[in-house]
């Protein structure tokens, strides 16, 4: 589908082919190769005073968190460079120099910009004040925060009901922001609260919660370090958690065994060349994963049943375990007993020798984890995957004591922490009491709409305001021409960001763009220098200060940010003391520590290095579910039906992204330079096709009788299972269809899209 409307801005990135470039996947991670690259990104930005002083209070206690992935920094001694390539980039884009201000709003129109691509923007700099879209405008002009708190206000209060107002979360707000955010929302009169995690984890959150009965990871990083087997599955830790591969590695030394599930080889979980050793700089490299996987998308449920059945064959279940904390083991061994080789051995496309292999080791190590990511959190049958792989811990006893247990990996820095401070659409009734008991008011109970629940709500016309903090809600959400309309739909959309997105073109009919500090820039408030918090991967809740100064003088924190709305929103109608909270974020965390179990002495303990561990009853064997116990599911095989001509598509990230932003074009791990509109194929299936490597192809995409076009894409032929393909996100993003969501979760299937390829001439 091209741009359905000529003189509105493109919602897709523009679809034009850059000077592709291939070389074979490389062998190992890291080394000298990603040093340069990070040194180079920093210095692509900014002199090398600003980039070094930024880059040495990285991660570092008292320092700054890093903007990237969520995985934990390690609790005892840090390393002096405790960042990894993907980190320096994503510090090099928020330090960098350039400035997206008024000269440049002036020059560029909204239509202008909408020629531009993702890169480009991104590239542009750092918003430097705030801006509006009048009614029919065609450019953004300058304003003051006054100006722009009073639209947000006249905007908002102009709401017939509360609930036609959305107010999306992405994962980098802090603790301190994301905890008034939601309280802002609520005391507004709604729980429409989407996030990011609806569209990434949240599949994991509800399996978990039901299974085990808390919605995060049980284990630390120690533990992984130190465990017998670490099982990654649909995760690419090379490219989107580098510093994991420095754990993995520990792992292995310690005599540990890495098993890899991924339909791709994926360079970083070949091996690992260490950037900080001489060694790896000349690049020995230590291997990783000694039992690679190459699974069918979609093939895991049948995975881990076959691994399940190995269990029972070789009578490795751990039945005091079982008796004293299970439910359900009855009803899974009947199931088990039942389900057939054959089937799974379709249903994965591993054999059932690879299979039994994988289960050979899990089974003999004494201690195991299982890691996991988006490759098993986007599937239609997303949450059945994850109860299956909980199913094979507790069968085994593989939980809730040391070196075992289970790991989905977060992505957002803060995203985990966002869901501990009440950014939820169906927040639990004890968090919301607790709330209006602190502040005096009574939250609303009806569940607000989750990402999707608001795309297609919008799309009806029943959204008026569009409010984000942080993200770029366009280019993250499903179907991209559907997700535009919707926005389209809203009398205002506005945006609390750092940087210069697409989804600041794609707008209501006024727009607003707020621009806030980063993560690495000092925060300056009445009462001092302030700091906030995040929650890491593992439950830790840490510090994090900046030390640079603003990019401009004109921006405000994300805190500030949202207590001048509020209090411009609600007037005398908020008791919440929102001066207090700007003032002195020592006072935000008060409440906190009032409304949110586990931050005792929060502002005590925060100002420890290293934070604290938030309490996690599964570590003790004690399961919140419904039965007191940790549930057994029964998960029954459904397998995506293809017709013949049709491949199934997943779309994930290149090395050289940070989600839709675009830092570079190559994709190096992968052997990909100069080009995102790429579709790596089987070579059997592209033979099959009449494709030859390179041929630019148009994909479609088929769900309910509906088809949606991606188009001009470069075949690229590469060691993937048959009929498994492909292709970065957000370029494809336009082939997932709303509609199309996991059970339970609601996540959008971006991991299996139905797809056909057509020859362009
Ligand atoms: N540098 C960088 N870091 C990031 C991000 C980023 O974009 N850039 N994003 C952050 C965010 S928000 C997140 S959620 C994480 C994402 O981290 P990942 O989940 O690692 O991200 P994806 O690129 O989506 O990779 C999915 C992986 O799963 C595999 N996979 C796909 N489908 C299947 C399947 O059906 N079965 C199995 N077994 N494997 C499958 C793919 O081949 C790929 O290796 O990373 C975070 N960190
Ligand atoms: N097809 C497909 N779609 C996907 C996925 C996929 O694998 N495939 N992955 C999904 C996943 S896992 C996720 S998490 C979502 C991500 O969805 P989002 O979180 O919405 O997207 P990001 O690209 O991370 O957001 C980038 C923008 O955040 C803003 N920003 C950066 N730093 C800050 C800050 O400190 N404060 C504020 N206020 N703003 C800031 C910048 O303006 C930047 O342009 O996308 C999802 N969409
Ligand atoms: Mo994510």
């Amino acid at each position: 589908m091209s741009n359905p409307t000529e003189k509105l801005p493109d919602a897709e990135p523009p679809r034009e082919l850059g000077e592709l470039k291939r070389s074979e996947p490389k062998a190992y991670a890291v080394g000298s190769a990603a040093v340069i690259s990070s040194l180079a990104q920093i210095h692509s930005h900014t002199n090398p005073v600003r980039g070094t002083h930024a880059l040495a209070k990285l991660n570092q206690k008292g320092g700054f968190d890093c903007p990237s992935c969520a995985w934990p920094d390690p609790d005892g001694k840090r390393a002096p460079t405790e960042f990894c390539e993907n980190g320096a980039k994503a510090i090099a884009t928020e330090i960098t120099d350039r400035r997206v201000d008024r000269e440049f709003f002036k020059q560029y129109s909204l239509l202008e910009l909408g020629e531009k691509s993702d890169f480009w923007l991104n590239d542009a700099g750092r918003i430097t004040e705030p801006f509006i879209l009048d009614e029919g405008a065609t450019h953004y002009r300058p304003a003051s925060w006054e100006e722009t708190f009073e639209v947000l206000a006249e905007e908002l209060n102009a709401c017939a009901s509360p609930h036609d107002a959305i107010f999306y979360t992405s994962g980098r707000a802090s603790n301190e922001a994301a905890f008034l955010y939601q309280l802002f929302v609520r005391q507004f009169g709604t729980n429409n609260l989407p996030d990011c995690s609806n569209m990434c984890h949240e599949s994991s959150g509800s399996a978990l919660n039901e299974t085990i009965g808390i919605g995060k990871g049980t284990v630390t990083l120690e533990e992984i370090e130190t465990t017998d087997c670490v099982m990654v599955v649909g995760q690419n830790p090379g490219t989107n958690h580098p510093r994991m591969l420095t754990s993995l590695e520990q792992t292995v030394k310690n005599g540990g065994t890495i098993i890899s599930v991924n339909p791709l080889r994926e360079t970083g979980l070949r091996a690992f060349a260490h950037p900080q050793k001489i060694s790896g700089m000349l690049g020995h490299s230590t291997p990783l994963s000694s039992l690679h996987l190459p699974i069918q998308l979609n093939g895991d449920l049948a995975l881990f049943k076959g691994m399940i059945k190995c269990v029972f064959e070789a009578k490795a279940v751990d039945e005091k375990f079982i008796q004293e904390h299970t439910a359900g083991f009855e009803a899974l061994k009947e199931e088990s007993a039942q389900v057939q080789w054959s089937d799974l051995v379709e249903h994965s496309g591993l054999s059932e020798e690879q299979i039994r292999e994988a289960a050979e080791i899990f089974i003999k190590a004494k201690e195991a984890i299982t890691c996991w990511a988006m490759g098993l959190t986007q599937h239609h049958n997303s949450v059945e995957i994850i109860r299956e792989v909980v199913n094979l811990h507790l069968l085994t006893g593989k939980v809730g004591r040391p070196k075992s247990g289970l790991c989905p990996v977060r992505g957002h820095s803060n995203v985990q922490g966002d869901r501990t401070m009440g950014i939820w659409e169906k927040s639990p009734e004890s968090f919301l009491a607790s709330l209006d008991k602190e502040f005096g008011f009574t939250s609303p109970r009806a569940h607000g709409y989750d990402t999707v629940e608001a795309i297609r709500a919008m799309h009806a016309g029943k959204g008026r305001v569009f409010f984000a903090l942080g993200g770029n809600f366009l280019s993250a959400a499903p179907d991209t021409h559907y997700t535009a309309k919707a926005l389209r739909n809203c009398r205002l959309t506005a945006h609390v960001s750092t940087k210069l997105n697409r989804s600041h073109l794609v707008t209501g009919k006024r727009a607003l763009i707020l621009p806030c500090l980063g993560r690495s820039e000092k925060d300056e408030q009445a009462s001092g220098r302030q700091m906030v918090s995040v929650e890491n991967s593992m439950g830790v809740v840490h510090s994090s200060q900046g030390a640079l100064d603003p990019a401009s003088p004109s921006l405000l924190s994300e805190p500030a940010i949202i207590c001048r709305m509020a209090k411009a929103t609600l007037g005398e109608r908020s008791k919440a003391p929102w001066t207090d909270f700007e003032m002195n974020y020592d006072r935000i965390r008060e409440s906190i520590e009032r409304v949110i179990p586990g931050f005792d002495d929060f502002n005590q303990r925060l100002r420890q290095p290293g934070g604290f561990y938030l309490p996690n009853g599964v570590k003790e064997r004690v399961f919140k579910t419904a039965t007191n116990k940790a549930n057994f599911t029964i998960n029954p095989l459904s397998k995506i039906q293809l017709k013949p001509d049709q491949l199934l598509l997943q779309t994930f990230r290149s090395h050289d992204q940070f989600n839709t932003t675009i830092y570079g074009m190559d994709d190096r791990y992968r052997g990909i330079k100069n080009e995102r509109r790429v579709i790596f194929l089987n070579p059997e299936d592209m033979k099959e096709r009449g494709i030859e490597a390179e041929d630019p192809v148009d994909i479609t995409s088929y769900f309910e009788g509906e088809t949606r076009t991606a188009e001009l894409f470069l075949a690229i032929p590469y060691e993937t299972p048959r009929g498994s393909a492909a292709a970065y996100y957000p370029e494809a993003n336009v082939l997932v269809p709303i509609n199309s969501t996991a059970k339970v979760s609601q996540t959008p299937t971006s991991k299996s899209v139905i797809i056909s390829l057509a020859k362009r001439s």
